[in-house]
């Protein structure tokens, strides 16, 4: 038997019908569109997250693995940023020529499109290496690392840093460094090892809040002793020294913001009889015509006020010292300083309310063990 087609039972409630159907359809309607936008908007998050993951993968790849484009690519001719010699190691040429490229550049040598990214190579400790400029090993090199006490060592020979008054910051260039009173703080360390004849350099990264001496070596000032300072005078940096008749030369470079991490960068050359100084890893001030260099090598070497009398005490702090037993180039100034300019730009933190990709690798560089960081993200 066939049932009858159901009828509307009453019709005066059809319209109630209507309405209540029509309100719990569109609110369904409202949640099913609101959880549509709101997946689609995870899922937007989610691919994003996907492709910087790819991208800093990708990126970490090419430059811990491969050689690069072309093989032997160098800062004008680079399409792609390989630093692998072989799988795992790197070839510091091209780590200095890869710091050297200018950001953007660098960006579109790893693939990065619009991502922005920090690299780093650290240590043992964790910290920034601090690679040697080509072929010119540090004589002595102060990282400043330790953090507390009383002497800081030297990482080449373990020549000690005694530190009277001085404290120690937590965070600057490359970890720890001393800070400066500018009333009564200094250290020295004897170079009894050490002779400076002929051309020399002395690298640091300060941080100002007034004038003072950085470093040197020498007995007096004035056109009776013989050596070097370092100086900050009237907020420019200065480098003196003494030539072998004892006349005092001094270049002053352009002045110097306080406050700010600033890298300095002096030496004397003497196969040009010429005073230079670098300021940020650039040629900032020079003086031909300076021969005959010929200090007296029993000195000690002083950080934070002039080495011959209690004056010219530095105010603010110091990190990264070190002295060359050669004239340092642009191209080393330009490498020294870009190797430390992330963590003085403060990209080594992640910056905030942004998505990152955190990759490290082992590699090996120069022999040693290192972390590879590459950290990518979006703005
Ligand atoms: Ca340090
Ligand atoms: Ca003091």
């Amino acid at each position: 038997m066939q049932r009858e087609p159901a009828k509307p039972r009453k019709a005066q409630v059809w319209g109630m019908d209507f309405v209540l159907s029509a309100i719990i359809f569109l609110s369904a309607f409202a949640m099913v569109l609101f959880a549509w936008s709101y997946a689609n908007g995870q899922a937007a998050g989610q691919i994003q997250l996907n492709e910087l993951q790819r991208k800093a993968l990708e990126a970490s790849e090419m430059l811990a693995r491969t050689a690069g484009s072309p093989p032997d690519w160098d800062t004008a001719n680079v399409t792609l940023a390989g630093l692998a010699s072989s799988e795992g190691v790197l070839n510091t040429t091209k780590v200095r020529r890869f710091l050297r490229l200018d950001y953007n550049g660098s960006k579109i040598a790893l693939n990065l499109g619009n991502y922005e990214y920090y690299f780093a190579l650290l240590g043992r400790d964790g910290l920034a290496l601090n690679l040697s400029p080509a072929g010119v090993p540090a004589m002595a090199a102060w990282r400043l690392n330790e953090s507390a006490g009383s002497i800081a060592y030297d990482a080449i020979a373990g020549l000690g840093l005694e530190l009277n008054g001085s404290s120690w910051s937590p965070s600057c260039v490359s970890g720890p460094c001393l800070d400066f009173d500018g009333t009564d703080d200094y250290g020295n360390a004897s170079l009894p090892s050490m002779p400076l004849n002929g051309s020399f350099s002395i690298s640091l990264w300060f941080r100002a809040r007034d004038d003072g001496a950085l470093a040197g070596r020498h007995d007096a000032i004035g056109p009776i002793g013989q050596g070097f300072f370092a100086a900050i005078a009237a907020g420019r940096p200065e480098f003196s020294i003494y030539d072998g008749n004892s006349a005092l030369h001094t270049v002053t470079g352009s002045v110097a913001q306080p406050g700010v991490w600033h890298h300095y960068l002096a030496a004397y050359d003497n196969s040009r009889d010429e005073l230079r100084l670098y300021l940020d890893g650039q040629p900032n001030a020079s003086q031909p015509g300076i021969g005959g260099f010929n200090p007296e090598n029993g000195l000690d070497f002083t950080v934070g006020r002039y080495a011959h009398a209690l004056a010219g005490h530095f105010n603010g702090s110091l990190d990264e010292l070190a002295i060359y037993q050669a004239a340092l180039s642009s191209t080393d100034a330009l490498d020294l300083y870009q190797m430390q300019l992330p963590a003085v730009a403060g990209l080594a933190a992640a910056p905030s309310a942004a998505m990152i990709v955190p990759v490290e690798r082992y590699v090996l560089l120069q022999g040693q063990p290192a972390t590879m960081r590459l950290m990518v993200w979006s703005r």
